[in-house]
């Protein structure tokens, strides 16, 4: 890779005025591209290719996605690539698959019989391999282990595990029957088990005793007997691994061990044939009202852009060792982690912990001993390594790298850099993937063989991929114009439902564009002279805290809930590791006292309505909050104090922003 133009970043004479607010300052140079060895090897080797497919995937979508699905495998092949009833979208009508099947079933006749599916390593260091072979015979039995605890086609089972290689086994074994899974991030609380239980009807749960993170044992098993405990959901079996010898409690009639129930049950578990359009799984991610929607992922268009995004986006190679590092709660461990590479039959990696544990280099120390050549990771760890400081990636032969991604959040220049040079040697290409838990699959993205990169940008739509930044009118803006990020043809991958809430999809996704059909993604952008797209970030209430979506609604509940709290409004504030932290301004009831304590109190008490991620980093007593006359919170303001922009005045415990207020209102 060269460096054309190695200008520093400029700021602009004046920041590009967004939409809804939204300023970008960022100018950045620096251009990137793909050198000749590794483009010559990719799928997708030239920018000529990459724009000829990408016109032709867009003109004729059906076309693109039906000549792609051939290469998945079918029980029965579709009659009809798509039906379009706006916002409502069927792909691949007519055919039967089973997702497990593609991943696993399919591998296991050939040369990738005994290769490595997933390299696991548990943070106390201990380390696992499970070839095709071996996975595809503990995903059935333990698919017969859910039959034997009830668990039939359609049915909901949450699985709330640590990064262990059970819990892919549980998702696929669901896959294999036709359940529906739904993964509940094992850093969430007791609570938000306990809602997404019962949103989702689900009637099993998967869990284990504990998991490792930072040398100390989360106790998942504990914080499932706390969500069922008021008897409101409608689980009544739950599976336990023993994953970390903790003690736990044992409900005769409703919890069985992992290792016990195997021992009841064959290896034997034949695939059940489903729709192209059955549901696969369920996810809760957070919008800008307080409650989590359960996004809802069907079964053929889902693995197809799984599949298809891994396998060019990653540029895969068959001797690949492949390591996402999110975990399996979140929208990317279900797509980069799972399904993704298994239907590519790749080697995945999967570690259990924290990136400092033992010590600062444990990410390197696991690429370098197990010869990682693809790493695929957050904004937010990129600038948490480059705090701890070179020495650590130092320390390790990092040569195996030949590729390195990044998703979540936007990325900054100096962390886009440093992960060049730094881990990659200056030899590696970077995708910086844009996408989202309700696109099911990478959406803009550089082909690491073709698109020349700059830091920060995703750079371009992949192919069968419409995607545009538009004004308030959905009108097209022009080059390096802010607005609202759009896609504007349906795409096989895309969510089709929120779980029982068809208003709630319909409103969250589809109304801001109701006239041209738009799916609106709720973030700003603009494009640059290139085409390339420069995300902003959210314009709705969704902060961005360390690459996860949280809701400032659900954490304002969460703290309307303390009995002491009478009114909270929470915005979010500049943080150098994290991207965005969580601010909470909070007005206390009639003879309440505002102390340090209290605060505390508080912070601990979103935690474990939501979980740790979700803490205020800051907490601000007031009289009253800053309201425009028509009552609506003003939020730019709170913004600007949490960020330090707005000097307050006033540092005695309960401030009064009143007077801002006054002097900012505009509104009437
Ligand atoms: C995959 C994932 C989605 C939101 C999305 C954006 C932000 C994600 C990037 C990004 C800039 C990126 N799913 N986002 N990737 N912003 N550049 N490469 O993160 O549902 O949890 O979040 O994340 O705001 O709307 S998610």
């Amino acid at each position: 890779m060269s460096a054309k133009n190695k200008k520093k970043s400029t700021p602009p004479a004046a920041a590009p005025a967004i939409a809804a607010n939204i300023e970008s300052h960022m100018v950045e140079n620096r251009v990137f591209k793909p050198a000749k060895e590794f483009a010559k090897k990719a799928h997708v080797s030239s920018m000529d290719e990459y724009r000829s497919l990408w016109k032709k995937s867009v003109r004729n979508p059906e076309k693109f996605w039906g000549g792609l699905a051939r290469e998945l495998d079918w029980r029965k092949k579709w009659k009809q690539v798509l039906e379009w009833k706006a916002p409502f979208a069927k792909w691949f009508i007519g055919g039967k698959l089973n997702v497990a099947e593609n991943c696993l079933d399919r591998h296991l006749h050939g040369p990738k019989k005994n290769k490595a599916a997933i390299i696991w390593e548990g943070e106390p260091g201990e380390s696992r391999t499970l070839t095709y072979a071996q996975l595809h015979r503990e995903v059935c039995r333990f698919a017969n282990v859910l039959k034997r605890n009830k668990v039939k086609k359609g049915d909901r089972v949450l699985i709330y595990m640590p990064m262990i290689p059970e819990a892919a086994i549980a998702m696929l074994a669901c896959a294999r029957i036709g359940a529906i899974h739904s993964v509940v991030f094992g850093g969430f609380s007791a609570e938000s088990i306990k809602d997404r239980a019962n949103d989702s009807g689900a009637t099993c749960i998967v869990t284990a005793d504990g998991g490792y993170r930072r040398g100390a044992i989360v106790p998942l098993k504990h914080n499932v007997d706390a969500a069922l405990k008021d008897g409101s959901t409608k689980v009544k079996h739950v599976i336990v691994f023993r994953r970390a010898h903790n003690e736990v409690h044992i409900e005769e009639g409703r919890d069985v061990w992992w290792h016990r129930e195997l021992e009841y049950v064959s290896a034997v578990c034949p695939a059940v044939e489903m729709d192209s359009e059955d549901p696969l799984f369920i996810l809760y991610t957070s919008g800008s009202t307080g409650k989590p929607k359960g996004i809802l992922h069907t079964t053929a268009g889902y693995l197809l852009g799984a599949y298809v995004t891994t396998k060019y986006v990653f540029d895969l190679r068959p001797d690949d060792i492949y390591w996402c590092t999110a975990d399996v709660g979140w929208i990317t461990g279900h797509s980069y982690l799972v399904y993704g590479p298994l239907a590519n039959g790749a080697t995945s990696i999967m570690y259990e912990g924290a990136p400092n544990w033992p010590e600062s280099d444990r990410f390197w120390k696991i690429i370098a001993d197990h010869g990682v050549t693809i790493l695929y990771t957050a904004p937010t760890a990129i600038r948490a390594f480059i705090k701890w400081g070179d020495q650590w990636p130092a320390r390790h032969d990092l040569t195996s790298l030949r590729l390195l991604g990044t998703v979540g959040e936007p990325i900054n220049p100096e962390a886009w850099m440093w992960y060049h040079q730094k881990i990659g040697g200056g030899r590696c290409p970077i995708v910086d993937t844009w996408w989202q838990t309700e696109t099911g699959a990478i959406m803009i993205t550089p082909l690491p063989g073709a698109t020349p990169t700059k830091p920060g940008t995703a750079t371009l739509p992949f192919f069968g991929i419409d995607a545009a930044i538009v004004d308030d009118a959905g009108n097209e803006v022009g080059p390096n114009e802010g607005g609202k990020l759009v896609v504007r043809k349906p795409w096989p991958s895309m969510l089709r439902a929120v779980w029982g809430d068809k208003a709630r999809y319909k409103e969250a996704y589809w109304s801001e564009f109701k006239k041209q059909g738009f799916y609106f993604t709720g973030d700003g952008a603009r494009r640059d002279k290139d085409g390339y797209f420069w995300i902003v970030g959210r314009i709705d209430d969704v902060l961005n805290v360390a690459g996860h979506r949280l809701g400032t609604a659900e954490i304002e509940s969460a703290l309307v809930s303390h009995e002491s709290v009478a009114e909270a409004a929470v915005v979010g504030c500049p943080d150098e590791i994290k991207g965005q932290g969580v601010a909470a301004f909070v007005t206390l009831k009639t003879g309440q006292t505002p102390t340090d304590k209290l605060k505390e109190e508080l912070r601990k008490h979103v935690a474990n309505a939501i979980g740790p991620i979700a803490k205020p980093d800051q907490i601000r007593f007031a009289d009253a909050l800053p309201k425009t006359r028509s009552g609506k919170i003003m939020r730019r303001l709170l913004k600007q104090i949490a960020s330090g922009q707005t000097v307050t005045g006033d540092t005695t415990t309960l401030e009064d922003f009143s007077i801002l207020a006054r002097l900012q209102s505009t509104e009437e």
